[in-house]
């Protein structure tokens, strides 16, 4: 008997996501957003203190305006970076913002600007001043993040703020004033999840109204963050709609039952990857991708038998539509989908391009369906792998490769390109990309899919292999997913892809660290899922 996995329907229907229409479409809400842009730069322009620079470029970028300021906010990281070689003493605070906003833009800081702050046997020194300074320990724990493999004093100041951090959230009697407020609403935020793990719109949204309650908010910047979300809004509904119908069109889930119907949850992903208006056949292009990814993976986790799986997995690498009439009719249409949707997204690319990209797109294809099939013989045969092998197809299986290489040539960057210099080998912050996403799905999904029948996922293969409690897989699972991270802060660093796609792949990790952060949000729709997904795609921030 073929398995089920029970899967609900898709939370919002065609109809209703036909009839979004928001009023920031309005051409009056671009002229006051010119205006109000135009405020938000002079006042930029005009601070001149270091520590009053960086503090407002954190806000707009935790606001997610600081795309309309690119220059602007390099020309000041370049003056302050230039500066910051006459060392001049500063507190914990100015240290690490100083610290973690240069590295977000890619300039190479040491970690010895925290050498200060280290007592003479070289741990981080309780107090650093008069009263106890929680904001300069928020800091320092947010820049802990950005450590790279090897720096060790990263991991001290990260132990070290944290236990402090925790102690401040429990304390009962926390001060009544606005200041005290803000920083309790930062620090609970911030041991949720650390900014460098947060998806960018997910993370905006939560700090417009978390600024809304700063004493020295800035009310025309304030005004602009939500004008400037809202008309964002209506770019990302529309991309919305135009994908549904698409969707809709290809009709899969309707003849395909047994699978997940995810197009929202999918174009979400693709939306917390980027934002920015000029990156919408991404968008556009991952929601699909992802719609169809969703689908094949139920096939064969779930529907498929062993012997059909090996047909459509050959048949998926032969490439070839004359041969696939052997196919039981679900398979066709599940070969159908991924061919057609290949060929239209290649011929749409060789008109602007004029380069051929088939063969890489048939190739994260066949790819990803071989990787699955790994996992359905594992299953059918009871084998439990290593953790180690395991790992070596589960970053495959993820369909972040997928994801990530059709988002590749959906960028500006590769449109304008002559050469294609895309490399067969999946490049490394792909892999570590994947790595984190697999890693994190598996703490969230292995119940769901020990129930229904799946493959051993990250955490019984490393029981299985070391003979540890699932208590300690989990830990050790996390620590793996850890020390990715750190690799994929160097490689971001250093790639030499362009900086657009390094930031993607990256976003691709932090939504993975925020859909799965404690429950399996692309599959299991609670309430606040969908609250989530309802305010950011389909109600204006008020
Ligand atoms: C392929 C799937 C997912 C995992 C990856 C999805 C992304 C990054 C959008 C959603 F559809 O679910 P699942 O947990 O069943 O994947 P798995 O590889 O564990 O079967
Ligand atoms: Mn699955
Ligand atoms: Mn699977
Ligand atoms: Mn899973």
């Amino acid at each position: 008997p073929r398995r089920s996995a029970n899967f609900k329907p898709s939370s919002w229907n065609y109809d209703y996501i036909q009839s979004l229409n928001s009023k920031y479409k309005e051409g009056k809400y671009k002229e006051q957003r010119e205006v109000l842009m135009e405020k938000v730069r002079s006042m930029l322009c005009k601070v001149e203190n270091e520590l009053d620079q960086l503090d407002l470029i954190d806000v707009l970028q935790r606001l997610g305006v600081a795309y309309n300021f690119k220059n602007e906010i390099r020309n000041m990281l370049d003056n302050i970076y230039n500066m910051n070689k006459s060392k001049n003493m500063k507190d914990l605070h100015a240290s690490a913002l100083e610290f973690r906003i240069l590295r977000q833009h890619g300039y190479h800081i040491s970690t010895d600007v925290f050498l200060n702050f280290l007592d003479v046997r070289g741990d981080f020194k309780e107090c650093q001043s008069m009263d106890d300074d929680f904001k300069g320990t928020l800091s320092l724990y947010e820049a802990s993040f950005y450590a790279l493999e090897g720096e060790t004093i990263m991991n001290q100041g990260r132990d070290f703020s944290l236990k402090i951090l925790e102690k401040y959230s429990a304390r009962t009697n926390k001060n009544d004033d606005d200041d005290n407020n803000y920083l309790s609403l930062l620090i609970d935020h911030s041991l949720e999840i650390p900014l460098q793990w947060r998806a960018p719109r997910w993370e905006s949204q939560w700090f417009i109204n978390a600024y809304q309650t700063r004493k020295t908010m800035n009310p025309s910047l304030l005004d602009f963050a939500k004008l400037d979300f809202n008309i964002l809004q209506t770019i990302h509904q529309d991309e919305l709609q135009y994908t549904s119908r698409w969707w809709r069109r290809i009709g899969l889930p309707k003849q395909l039952n047994f699978a997940r119907d995810r197009l929202v949850e999918s174009y979400f992903w693709g939306m917390g990857m980027s934002f920015e208006p000029d990156l919408e056949f991404s968008r556009t292009t991952l929601a699909k991708v992802t719609s169809l990814a969703t689908i094949i993976d139920d096939l064969y986790d779930v529907y498929g038998t062993l012997e059909e799986l090996q047909l459509f997995t050959e048949a998926i690498d032969r490439w070839d539509p004359k041969t696939v009439d052997s196919l039981p009719e679900y398979l066709k249409i599940c070969f159908f989908a991924i061919h057609d949707f290949v060929n239209e997204l290649a011929s749409e690319f060789l008109k602007i391009n004029g380069n051929n990209i088939t063969p890489h797109l048939k190739k994260v294809w066949r790819d990803l369906c071989k990787s699955y099939f790994t996992e359905a013989k594992w299953y059918y045969s009871r084998y439990t792998p290593s953790l180690e092998e395991y790992i070596q197809n589960a970053w495959i299986s993820i369909a972040i490769p997928l994801m990530l290489t059709h988002s590749y040539f959906a960028i500006p960057y590769s449109f304008k390109r002559d050469e294609l210099s895309y490399s067969e080998e999946y490049c490394d912050i792909i892999q570590f990309s994947a790595t984190i996403t697999r890693l994190i799905n598996d703490l969230r999904s292995h119940k769901r899919e020990n129930e229904f029948g799946d493959v051993p996922k990250s955490i019984q293969c490393y029981m299985n292999e070391s003979g540890v409690s699932e208590a300690k897989a989990q830990e050790h699972i996390k620590s793996m997913i850890n020390t990715t991270w750190k690799k994929m802060n160097k490689e971001a660093q250093n790639s030499s892809l362009p900086p657009i796609f390094i930031e993607i792949a990256v976003n691709l990790a932090r939504m993975s660290m925020c859909m799965y952060h404690d429950r399996d949000a692309h599959t299991v729709q609670d309430p606040q899922i969908k609250r989530c997904i309802s305010s950011l795609i389909f109600h204006p921030i008020t």
